[in-house]
Parts: structure tokens; sequence; C-alpha cells
């Protein structure tokens, strides 16, 4: 796309949707760093994500995890996110904290336990009919650790029979996202590990159930781009996790660890339609902010999707074609290569002036003194984090 106009009208409509939990405590296995002026509820979580929305202009939704942003009143979640200038985004389910799962959820061997599993699945999609929520975001940790100790074909028989029964829960304006993960926790099988296992599970289901791809979830070397292509081209890319990662599930700031693999990835995107607002696709974050402060690590990461869509944006699609068509090798990555070494951010900036807002939004948050002032009101009370 050449004409600046419309790269800058693209860039205005793209939605970035942020985490709930981006904006808790959170950290590894060895420590979690507390961090002054960590919300201490979901209104709070929501507070934070209205100041990512309020300086990046891209940002009015937000992804609840059950049961960290249980609440008693989700009318009230809704309306107060509402009152914020935001919407509740898609409703991730947690079956992956209670000792009753220890051998699985919607896999387990035991039907007592595989019906606590769908149960909450199906409460899920009561809050999403409760805040207005248009996805059910599905990911499972189960999987066997041991060869031997469960049957696979028995366990994915049982996921296709959970899923079925949530599918058939779904009106006509919800859909279901299945994220895959390679391993972790478990570690011999996992029960849908990959973007195959996701697909086919979605094929079946039926068009409300699409695939979530999170960038943190493949084997080193993955050509993530090439899923994106494939999922697109067959109406199955329900959504992205977007985080950063170099070495396992990271979970680092989106664009952090490479810049060049998320440009390839938004290449994809932008080609096969992936931006237009029919395709439906929904850009989340999935990230945790270990020792970095919350809000502007969020504010980051919007923005380095924001410069990797506009490098994309910029490909000179009409050379790049002919080049491709007589077969230059080095041409066509030429073409590629001057849209992502193309300085975006003064584009950025003036589109962020047509929305009326500072051409910096980092600078401007951390400018606003909203840091220090949360850090004082806060005080008292538990702190929310991952997992709390
Ligand atoms: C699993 C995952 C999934 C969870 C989130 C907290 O690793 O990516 O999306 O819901 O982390
Ligand atoms: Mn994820
Ligand atoms: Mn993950």
């Amino acid at each position: 796309m050449s004409d600046v106009s419309a790269v800058k009208a693209a860039l205005k409509s793209q939605v970035i949707e942020t985490p709930s939990w981006g904006y808790g405590n959170s950290g590894t296995r060895f420590k979690v760093f507390a961090q002054p002026g960590v919300p201490r509820d979901p209104f709070e979580k929501l507070a934070d994500a209205a100041q990512v929305h309020a300086y990046t202009g891209v940002a009015p939704k937000v992804s609840l995890h059950i049961p960290w942003d249980k609440v008693e009143d989700y009318p009230a979640l809704t309306r107060h996110a509402e009152d914020l200038g935001l919407r509740i985004g898609a409703i991730n389910s947690n079956v992956f904290q209670d000792d009753d799962f220890k051998l699985g959820s919607v896999t387990h061997p035991d039907p007592k336990v595989r019906r606590k599993a769908t149960d909450h699945l199906l409460e899920c999609v009561d809050i999403m009919e409760a805040t207005g929520s248009p996805d059910l975001k599905l990911w499972f940790s189960d999987g066997t650790n041991y060869p031997g100790q469960d049957d696979i074909s028995g366990r994915q028989d049982r996921l296709a029979e959970a899923l079925a029964e949530v599918y058939e829960r779904l009106g006509d304006d919800q859909r279901m996202l299945l994220e895959y993960k390679l391993f972790e926790p478990a570690f011999y099988t996992t029960d849908v590990p990959d973007w195959g296992t996701a697909y086919a599970h979605c094929l079946k289901l039926g068009p409300k159930a699409q695939v979530v791809v999170d960038t943190g979830h493949h084997a080193p070397g993955t050509n993530i781009e090439f899923i994106v292509a494939f999922l697109l081209r067959e109406g199955k890319l329900g959504a992205f996790d977007f985080n950063s990662r170099f070495y396992a599930d990271d979970d680092l700031m989106a664009g952090a660890a490479d810049p060049f693999q998320l440009f390839r990835i938004m290449h994809e995107v932008v080609k096969n339609g992936g931006l237009e607002a029919e395709t439906n696709v929904n850009f989340m974050l999935d990230q945790c902010h270990n020792i970095e402060a919350k809000i502007p690590a969020v504010i980051r990461s919007v923005t380095n999707v924001q410069e990797a869509t506009a490098k994309a944006l910029l490909i000179d699609s009409e050379a790049l074609a002919a080049a491709q068509h007589s077969g230059d090798v080095l041409a066509s990555n030429g073409v590629l290569m001057d849209a992502f070494n193309t300085d975006v951010r003064p584009l950025l900036a003036e589109v962020r002036e047509e929305l009326g807002l500072a051409r910096d939004p980092f600078a401007a948050y951390l400018a606003s003194g909203n840091q220090e002032r949360i850090a004082t009101d806060r005080v008292g009370g538990e702190q929310a984090g991952w997992g709390a």
C-alpha cells in the first residue's frame, strides 16, 4: 500500500486489546517482584488499561481472565469499563490452577473432573453475556508428563466432547478462540500442542471456532508467519496473543525480542486481509511485566505492534508482486526489506496528532504523573497479580 492516507486510516482503525493480567504483579516460579501502584482489583486494572488507551488511542478493549477477574457484579464492571471509554474483550478461561486439574481438565480421565472443567467454560460464556464480550478464549494446560501416563487419542476424544458442548452454547455473535502451546506445564504430551490440532478441532466445531496464535507458543525456529498466512487463507485465524520470547513462553513485550518477526507476521496479516474489519482478527497482547513498570510496558508493546503494522502497510505490493512473478529473488526480498528499514515513527506521530493525541505516548504518559499518583493512592489492600 503506497497511499499514505490509506496507511494512516488502517493504522487508526487497528484495535489492540490489552490483557488485565498485564497490569497486575507477575513473575516467574522463582519470584514475583511486587510493584508500587499495582491494581488491587479488576476495576483498577481497567483504570490502567484506560491510561494505555488514552495515550495510544487504539487500545479500547481489555481481556479478562476468570477467576482472576471474578467480580460479584459483571454489569457494574462493564459499566465501569464504558465510563472509562473501554469495552470488555475476550473472556479467558482458567482451568489450570485448581488442584482437581492436576491430571487434566477437559481431558481428565475422571468424568467428574471433566464436568467441573466444562462447567467453568460455560460459566465463562455466562460472563460473556453479562459483559458483552464477543470472544471466549480457551487455553488448556492439559497433557501428560510421562509415556504411558494416559491414552493420547482418548484425551482428544474427551477434549472434542467438551469443546462441542461449549460451542453449542455460543450465541450468533459469540465465538470460541482455541489457543495452542507446544509444552508447559505438561512436558511429554500436550493435548493442544500446535496450530494443526487447534485447527482440526475448530474445523469440526464450525465457523464460530477459530485459532489463537500466541507468538510465544512455538518451538524455536517455527515459521509463525506461514501459520498466519495459512489460517487466514482458511478463515480460521481468530486472534493473536502477541508477546515476544528469547527462549520459551517468555511473555516479554511484543516486538522487543524480534521486531523483524513481528513485521513478517504483520506482512502476512496485511497481505491476506487480516486488517479488514470483516476478517475480525483480534490483536491481543498476552504478556507479563515482571521487572518493568506495567502501564508504560503495555504502551511500548502497543506502539511496537503499530510500528510493525505500519511497516507492513508500507510494503510496495505492486513492486513485490512484479518481482515475485518475474522470479527476481533479490528484488522481492529488497522490497520487503525497504519497508522494514523505514523509520515509521514520524508517520505514527502524525497519526496520533490527527487523533488529537501526543506524538509520543510513552513520554506523554510518563510526564502525566499517573504513575506517581497510583503509587500513592493504591496503598493497602491486596495487590492483584497473576493467579491472585
Ligand atoms: C498460556 C497463556 C494463555 C493463558 C495466559 C495467562 O501460556 O498464553 O493465553 O490464558 O498464558
Ligand atoms: Mn496466551
Ligand atoms: Mn503463554
